[in-house]
């Protein structure tokens, strides 16, 4: 037997819920930037696209767009992973290695991301309180990476209507989902504009690297 490979150091995290685990400024500016070139990269070849509800049509605040062999989408026909563009029907971009190291780094989970949710909210975007349970691998972690102005980040328990708490995803900060809290409520109360320099244009940038299928 191969000795094990050395895990990667991370820096200590705070429970913000039981398996929600919060690495605030995990990310310097220049690693921040790097991870930000690779994500417009991404855009430059599965351009953002926006999202409808499923029984109303009604459009998202956010747009979005993925990497990795599956994505995923909103429209009326309902949600779901498919592994091509829906406006461009291409194959969605390869994730990009600086974030497959991520993922090796903080959640610590031996089978690749299969999805790379990438969401962008422009001052005025939010997400309302919802599960992710469109997985069929609900064990596995979900990995989230903030880049651009704070949001106002909402987590409350598996049931809606609980006690929620609020946190501030900043720049450069790393969330791990995982056991309890991976069928947490969540969402996006709102971004607070003008808080960071790292996008021109303004805004925040999500992606969230997550499993799909049971490995
Ligand atoms: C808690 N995105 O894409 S990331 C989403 O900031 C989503 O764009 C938010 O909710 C955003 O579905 C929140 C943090 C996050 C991601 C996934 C979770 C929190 C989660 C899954 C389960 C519980
Ligand atoms: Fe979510």
């Amino acid at each position: 037997m191969p000795p094990p490979a050395p895990e990667p150091s991370r820096p200590t995290p705070l429970a913000i819920a039981p398996g929600a685990l919060w690495y605030r400024e995990a990310l310097d500016r220049a690693e921040q930037a790097a991870l930000l070139a690779d994500i417009r990269a991404v855009m430059a070849q599965a351009p953002p696209f926006t999202p409808t509800m499923p029984r109303t049509g009604k459009p998202f605040s956010v747009t979005m767009t993925n990497c990795g062999p599956l994505g995923w989408v909103s429209d009326t026909s309902g949600y779901r992973y498919q592994s091509f563009h829906p406006d461009t029907r291409q194959p969605w971009p390869p994730v990009p290695a600086r974030l497959l190291r991520l993922w090796e780094t903080y959640a610590r989970c031996p089978a690749p991301p299969e999805a790379c949710l990438v969401n962008y909210y422009g001052p005025d975007a939010r997400m309302s309180l919802h599960q992710d349970r469109d997985e069929l691998d609900l064990t596995a972690p979900v990995l989230s990476l903030s880049l651009g102005d704070t949001a106002l980040f909402r987590i409350g328990g598996e049931e809606r209507g609980g006690k929620t708490s609020s946190v501030r995803l900043a720049s450069g900060d790393i969330f791990v989902l995982s056991g309890p809290s991976r069928l947490a409520f969540h969402g996006v109360d709102r971004i607070l504009a003008g808080t960071s320099t790292l996008l021109a244009e303004g805004g925040r940038i999500n992606l969230t690297l997550r499993r799909v299928n049971p490995a």
